[in-house]
């Protein structure tokens, strides 16, 4: 094969990006296309925004703004953050680009007048309102499984059910609220069934070698029987239906979005034909490969109906592979854009900065290849602590630290190797095989592992190999030893390059290695003797507790934040009569002192003026307070409840009234005056 083209799903221009997309999608199509140029193969990346759909104008109209607004905001978001992490596309472009929408344009046309559409005249949900029809996730209403009053109509979010708008009960504009009537209503689809034959041969004979869960889902939707695909729209946001009596209708996003790989692709090389040659050279020429990027919920639309629109439209080559990942998820949950459970990465920059290789490592190590992965802050930090910088940072910094000591930074010459040097070298010129063969076989979690490998060689072998005590007694072997040290570092800036580019680039500057390529990986002699290196700095920095602890706190107030704003009040307790009321004797203290008690976190000791004596009251609200904070207060307290001990033998001679929250916190009641401590409420 002469090319790669290699394109990553198109992110919606409806929110910002998070690990759970970088992850699955943009870190293993970068390792990948940084791998296949540093081999100097022939390579193009393709990413861009999918701007259209119906969630944008959703935002659109919760924001009181136009869709444009809404994609102008995010795509520059979203492309800013790709550029800082170092996904390195050659072009990165917009589905609202008017090239995309000329291209998508004609690609329907061409099929249209071939007449490889059929025309299906269908009963649709209606505002009769807002004089609109709606699809999708504009359609809200009752779940027909579970009972949810507001599931979407593709999806019910509360139980996860799949759902067409059909199927939901009292069905409503998610918009407005105003409920919805069917009208008939004429739209093109796509005889998936026709293609269906063609397809079982491609995927399922030809194409063993996808990753199982990729092959399985495809194997499962052709079991089940390919039917016709609408691919227009009732909907004022999207490309126009080119065709007469179409107003009103646009296409179908899904069926203008992979379209934008291709448009993309021309926009870059109509603005540079020397450099790219033409987009028909990338999609067209059979001697070039077509690799999708996705995460696991675009498999359908790229193995099954963009290959079947390529085919119908013919000229067009079709993907080799379609790498997919599973999901992952954060702290043990779900990932959701719309409960803003994320870590954005427009944020995390913000708040880690120039820690990109960091969150790279660790999105690699762990990323959901074959299943559901979890991040957790304390894995991140535990990796980047115990990996990035004890093992290949110290072993980096030990190298070039010690050459700067005994040699002014210039490489030595090697003495006579031993079977330890040997032995060490022998390791690491297998690295290279190992690396290769993992990654074109898209296993990026273990190719890393391997890159980390070669750093553990070179850490192990310098701990042993303990130069720093050995220059006492034979400084001439201390000279072999930083030798072999400085050929595996010069390994190293190579190896991690597809996966942590930024690092490897100050590696590189450090040691003064201009020159990048694959091949040189497994060699001894990178660094030749008498090289003068450059100034040696840390490669990594530690993560302190401080950091993630934030990151962690911040997860939980958005959690709290989301089960506020759906908690609904407790129902009403059982009926009493005043008489009952009357046993209680609530009353007004005030607070003389307040303290936390030893060994008892969730605890307050309370010494409470009651009006006739001093009492103590001790209360499990220490998490919400500090005890300075309620010093001088008057709250309310149970005066006549039974006194209660608590483990550590302190008695609590009553009860001070909290208010909690639906987020849980707590808020201790207060009267609105000041009044005589021992006061009764009634
Ligand atoms: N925008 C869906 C997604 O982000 C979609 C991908 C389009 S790729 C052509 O999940
Ligand atoms: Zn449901």
């Amino acid at each position: 094969m002469k090319r790669t083209l290699v394109t990553s799903a198109l992110p919606y221009a409806n929110g910002p990006v998070h690990i759970g997309h970088l992850a699955g999608v943009y870190v293993p199509a970068d390792i990948y296309v940084r791998y296949l140029r540093l081999k100097g193969k022939d390579v193009l990346f393709v990413g861009g925004s999918d701007e259209h759909g119906v969630p944008v104008t959703i935002r659109a109209r919760k924001e009181g703004c136009t869709p444009q607004d809404v994609v102008d905001r995010y795509h520059n978001i979203i492309k800013k953050s790709f550029e800082v992490f170092g996904i390195s596309f050659d072009v990165y472009s917009r589905t609202t680009s008017k090239i995309h929408h000329q291209f998508a344009s004609d690609f329907f046309k061409k099929l249209y007048d071939e007449g490889k559409f059929i025309a299906i005249e269908s009963e649709q949900y209606y505002d009769e309102q807002s004089g609109e029809f709606l699809t999708d996730r504009n359609i809200r209403g009752e779940c027909p499984k579970c009972h949810a009053q507001d599931a979407y109509g593709d999806q019910c979010e509360k139980c996860g059910s799949t759902l067409s708008p059909d199927e939901l009960i009292n069905p409503y504009n998610a918009v407005t609220g105003n409920p919805l009537v069917k009208r008939s209503t004429k739209h093109w689809y796509l005889p998936l069934d026709q293609y269906q034959p063609w397809l079982e041969q491609w995927i399922l004979q030809e194409h063993k070698e996808w990753r199982p869960n990729v092959y399985g889902q495809c194997k499962s939707w052709l079991d089940g029987g390919l039917k016709p695909r609408a691919v227009t729209r009732d909907l004022n946001w999207g490309i126009p239906v080119p065709v007469e009596g179409a107003e009103g209708k646009v296409l179908y996003v899904w069926f203008d979005a992979p379209i934008g790989y291709i448009s993309n692709t021309k926009e870059l090389c109509d603005a540079n034909p020397e450099k790219w040659g033409t987009w028909q050279q990338w999609w067209q020429d059979p001697e070039s490969r077509l690799i999708h990027f996705i995460g696991k919920d675009n498999i359908v639309f790229h193995c099954i109906v963009f290959p079947s629109m390529l085919k119908a439209h013919g000229d067009y080559i079709l993907p080799d592979n379609v790498p997919s990942n599973e999901f992952l998820n954060l702290e043990g949950e779900k990932i959701s854009t719309s409960k803003n459970y994320a870590v954005w990465l427009n944020e995390y920059l913000e708040e880690l900065p120039n820690r990109q290789d960091e969150l790279r490592y660790v999105l690699t190590a762990n990323a959901p290849e074959t299943k559901d992965n979890d991040f957790t802050w304390a894995d991140f930090q535990a990796r980047c602590n115990n990996e990035l910088v004890a093992v290949y940072g110290n072993f980096v910094n030990r190298a070039l630290q010690l050459t700067k000591k005994y040699y002014n930074g210039i490489v030595p010459a090697c003495g006579e190797l031993t079977d330890t040097d040997r032995a060490a070298l022998a390791e690491f010129a297998q690295v290279k095989d190992r690396v290769e063969a993992l990654l074109e076989d898209f296993k990026f979690r273990d190719a890393q592992k391997e890159a980390m490998n070669l750093a553990r060689i070179g850490n192990k072998y310098i701990a042993d190999e303990e130069p720093w005590k050995v220059i006492k007694t034979d400084p001439e072997r201390v000279k072999t030893v930083i030798y072999i040290s400085l050929q595996l570092t010069a390994n190293l800036a190579i190896a991690f390059e597809p996966f942590l580019p930024f690092s490897s680039a100050r590696l590189r500057e450090m040691i003064c290695m201009d020159t990048l390529n694959w091949e040189d990986l497994g060699k001894t002699d990178l660094l030749p003797a008498g090289k003068q290196l450059g100034e040696p700095s840390l490669l990594f920095l530690k993560i302190e507790d401080e950091t993630i602890q934030q990151q962690v706190e911040k997860l939980q107030a958005t959690v709290r934040a989301n089960e506020a704003a759906n908690a609904k009040a407790e129902p009403v307790k059982p009926t009493i009569v005043y008489d009952d009321f009357q046993k209680l004797d609530i009353r007004v203290g005030t607070v003389l002192e307040c303290e936390r008690v030893p060994k008892m976190k969730k605890l307050l000791k309370f010494l409470i003026d009651d009006g006739l004596e001093k009492r103590t009251i001790v209360s499990g609200i220490a998490q919400w307070y500090e005890p300075e904070q309620l010093k001088g207060k008057q709250v309310l307290f149970i005066a006549n409840l039974a006194p209660r001990e608590f483990k550590n033998g302190l008695v609590s001679q009553g009860m001070i009234l909290s208010a909690e929250n639906y987020d849980g916190t707590i808020s201790v009641t207060t009267v609105e005056h000041e009044v005589k401590a021992g006061s009764q409420v009634s």
